[in-house]
């Protein structure tokens, strides 16, 4: 049994739908100020990893938007709650170029194992209203073809997300072992 390190609801659900047996944890880790998700989830694992001496897995995602030079990208979770989707909507106003993409990035550790990264995009683009109540934070307003993840069922997400593609990876890597 995996612990998945996350207060992130939707997350979890998610996470759940791809290995089945999984247990949330949500005790909250360092999120250090860093240039890169993969930073985050490296330090985040360390601090984790030192604490908890089971097997676990953390995941550090964000929304990279083209035209804004990947903006808000590390800083996802902190705009989400700040400015929002609706502050996405404002900063895309007469913005032609609306491709962006979804990043996952997963890290696994378990006693006496160098922690193992695994990661996952999703392209799509930023739409120019917010549709659908499914999912979780930008999934409204983030397009793939011409429905919003906020209108995609869980399994459906689950075939095409970063978030699936990452945590298939790690679920391969676990199972070749
Ligand atoms: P934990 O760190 O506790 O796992 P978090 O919500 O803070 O939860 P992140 O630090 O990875 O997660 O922040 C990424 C943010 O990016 C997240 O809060 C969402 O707003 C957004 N995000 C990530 N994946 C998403 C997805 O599949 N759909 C919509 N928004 C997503």
């Amino acid at each position: 049994m995996i612990s998945f390190v996350t207060s992130n609801k939707g997350k979890f659900a998610e996470a759940r739908g791809i290995f089945g047996d999984l247990e949330q944890k949500d005790i909250g880790y360092t999120e250090i100020q860093a240039d890169t998700l993969e930073e985050v989830a490296i330090f985040g694992m360390k601090e984790v990893s030192s604490r908890l001496q089971v097997p676990v897995m953390l995941e550090d995602a964000g929304l990279f938007i083209e035209a804004l030079q990947g903006f808000p990208g590390v800083y996802s979770a902190y705009v989400q709650k700040t400015i929002g989707n609706d502050g996405i909507l404002r900063l895309m106003e007469g913005v032609v170029d609306r491709r962006a993409f979804f990043k996952s990035v997963v890290v696994y550790a378990e006693p006496g194992l160098e922690p193992q990264m695994f990661k996952g995009i999703v392209q799509g683009r930023i739409g120019y209203e917010a549709r659908g109540s499914l999912g979780f934070g930008y999934d409204p307003v983030f397009y793939v073809d011409e429905r919003s993840l906020g209108e995609t069922e869980i399994e459906e997400k689950n075939r095409i997300s970063h978030r699936a593609a990452s945590m298939l990876a790690l679920k391969e890597w676990l199972d070749s072992r």
